[in-house]
């Protein structure tokens, strides 16, 4: 990749960032299209993918009592959470639907996955960052029993899947986006780095400085963050993982779950997350109807960003959702 193809968190200038649609000059719309269609594509192989996996395919939510807490999280940012009143209950957007994933895969479908919206009304600062959008849509899945390396290795197998159909059925589309020889082929397993390991050689900004130094993607484990996310409390270690892409950084992020009651409420003490937003997850997880699960959620945009090569993830949402600019639609 060269130079000027390197995206991600390198602070973009406002001419960079995405226009309304009806603002969009004809050659803009001409990029969008083939933008669209590689969306389309992605959706269309993971959703088949999925579901000849055997994953159950559930429709999202929006609103809920209890959502992702999004803390503590090292990588957050969130300038307001969105709360309203609704039959005399407060109910938040979602943030993520890993409450209602670990629920379902317990309770029902041991392997699942959703398309779903979340509302992240990130900082105004991050609008030039090109990686963060106040609204996108997460790939989110989750499988009963599974390990960490499991779902390792089944995004692995999902993304070399990926890379080889689009290769092959979306040439003129990355040829039009000059993204055709940029994208290679990976060859798994990728390696997993441990987040302790890249803080001594980066410091904390190791998630912006590994992907410029990357060339296939890979794993980082280890990295502190919510109660839902297993935690080897003897070992200090964090059983869960990001996967990081070449000139980008994070798409996907996931983990083996928290499922016993007396470590999620220890956790949720620590870390001051509001116990009464999780009343029923803490019930069920009490009667050891919580069963351990891994999983993980793809951020769709920031892939599809990445294989398009856009300057804002914004431009692959055609009503683009920028921190701090809101359009009429
Ligand atoms: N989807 C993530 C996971 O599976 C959670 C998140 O989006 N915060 O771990």
């Amino acid at each position: 990749m060269t130079e000027e193809k390197i995206i991600g968190w390198k602070s973009l200038s406002i001419n960079d960032l995405p226009k309304p649609l009806h603002q969009l000059s004809g050659d803009e719309i001409q990029r969008r299209k083939c933008i669209s269609k590689v969306m389309t594509f992605v959706l269309k192989y993971f959703t088949k993918e999925f579901v000849n996996r055997g994953f159950e395919w559930l429709l999202p939510v929006i609103f809920s009592a209890s959502t992702d807490p999004l803390w503590p999280d090292p990588g957050a940012s969130i300038e307001k959470r969105i709360e309203v009143e609704i039959y005399g209950k407060k109910v938040r957007a979602t943030l993520s639907m890993i409450v209602h994933k670990i629920m379902a895969c317990s309770l029902i479908h041991p392997k699942l996955f959703t398309l779903s919206p979340n509302v992240r009304i990130e900082r105004r600062d991050r609008a030039l960052t090109g990686v963060h959008a106040y609204e996108f849509t997460q790939l989110d899945f989750e499988a009963r029993n599974a390990s960490s390396s499991d779902i390792r290795s089944l995004v692995e197998d999902l993304f070399v899947g990926l890379m080889k159909e689009l290769k092959k059925f979306m040439r003129d589309e990355l040829v039009y986006l000059d993204r055709y020889s940029c994208l290679q082929i990976p060859n798994p397993p990728f390696k997993v780095l441990n987040r302790v390991e890249l803080e001594e050689k980066y410091g904390g900004e190791w998630d912006k400085q590994l992907p410029l130094e990357i060339s296939e993607p890979v794993w980082v484990v280890n990295i502190p963050r919510e109660f839902y996310d297993f935690e080897d409390f003897e070992n200090n270690y964090w059983d869960n993982y990001d996967l990081l892409l070449p000139g980008y950084g994070e798409v996907l992020s996931g983990a083996k779950r928290e499922w016993e009651y007396s470590k999620i409420i220890i956790k949720m003490e620590r870390d001051h997350v509001r116990k009464e937003n999780y009343s029923t997850l803490l019930k069920l997880a009490k009667e050891k109807r919580i069963k351990p699960s891994a999983g993980a959620g793809i951020g769709l945009e920031r892939l599809v960003s990445w294989i398009v090569g856009a300057k804002h993830i914004g431009e692959t949402q055609l009503f683009p959702r920028v921190p701090g600019i809101v359009y009429e639609l």
